[in-house]
């Protein structure tokens, strides 16, 4: 594993004027020019983003996909292809708001995946616990169970990100030992029984800041992180890039 990943997760942020000056803004913070880093705008804004970002090292990344792998009569659906067509490298699959708020669950989640690999995205896909599963000592085999999708990903590149559902926009952050506890736990389980590469990158997220970004980043365990409130204003995000190199 070579350098942390910045993952900015807009989530369901921006307006055209917004987009414009926070992708000029982030092209001219020399620390986000030098860190390996990538935005996810909402689907409506992905042709802004890609434009504006032609040239940039800053990866243009998707917060969904659709499960369904042809085109068709899908509506409100975009596919893997449409993504990858509008210059997308990587796509958040999983992430405890779509759990959440749309009943996804590790079937759905499975051919998300397999859309994603097979229309060469690279997956970043989220796992964690609420406080009642961290509070029952539950944690390991919820987050065992929502890795088990990644089995039919051997040989594929793919992300996982550690999203604590207790410290999402909380203000509440996992401690070191909290956060790497479950990624040796993570790397563990993808190495042993899922096929995964040594090089696999597990990413933190949740109320990732620009004042605790050096003490998560100083774990080896910790491949990167996934930043959303955060990850809008530019400053913040330049100081958590600058903390990743
Ligand atoms: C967790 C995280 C980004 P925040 O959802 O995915 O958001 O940094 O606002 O907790």
């Amino acid at each position: 594993m070579t350098g942390k990943l910045v993952i900015g997760n807009w989530k369901m942020n921006g307006r055209l004027a917004a987009n414009l000056a926070l992708i000029n803004a982030l092209q001219d913070d020399a620390a986000v020019r030098a860190a390996q880093v990538a935005v996810t705008p909402p689907f409506a804004y992905l042709g802004q983003a890609a434009a504006l970002l032609a040239g940039s090292n800053i990866a243009l990344a998707a917060q969904d996909v659709s499960a369904f792998d042809k085109d068709g009569a899908y509506t409100g659906e975009v596919s893997a292809a449409m993504l990858a067509d509008v210059g997308c490298h990587y796509v958040l699959i999983g992430h405890s708001e779509r759990r959440q708020y749309f009943a996804e669950d590790n079937a759905l989640l499975a051919r998300k995946l397999q859309a994603a690999v097979a229309a060469g995205l690279v997956p970043v896909y989220c796992v964690g616990e609420t406080l009642a599963e961290r509070e029952a000592d539950a944690y390991k085999a919820v987050i065992g169970e929502q890795l088990t999708v990644l089995g039919a990903l051997a040989g594929h590149d793919y992300v996982v990100a550690y999203e604590p559902v207790w410290a999402i926009g909380t203000g509440k952050v996992a401690s070191v030992e909290q956060i790497d506890d479950v990624h040796q736990y993570i790397r563990a389980t993808l190495l042993q029984c899922h096929g995964a590469s040594d090089s696999i990158r597990v990413l933190y997220g949740g109320s990732v800041k620009a004042d605790n970004a050096d003490a998560i980043f100083s774990l080896q365990s910790v491949g990167g992180a996934l930043v959303g409130g955060a990850s809008l204003d530019v400053e913040s995000f330049g100081r958590i890039c600058q903390a990743a190199e």
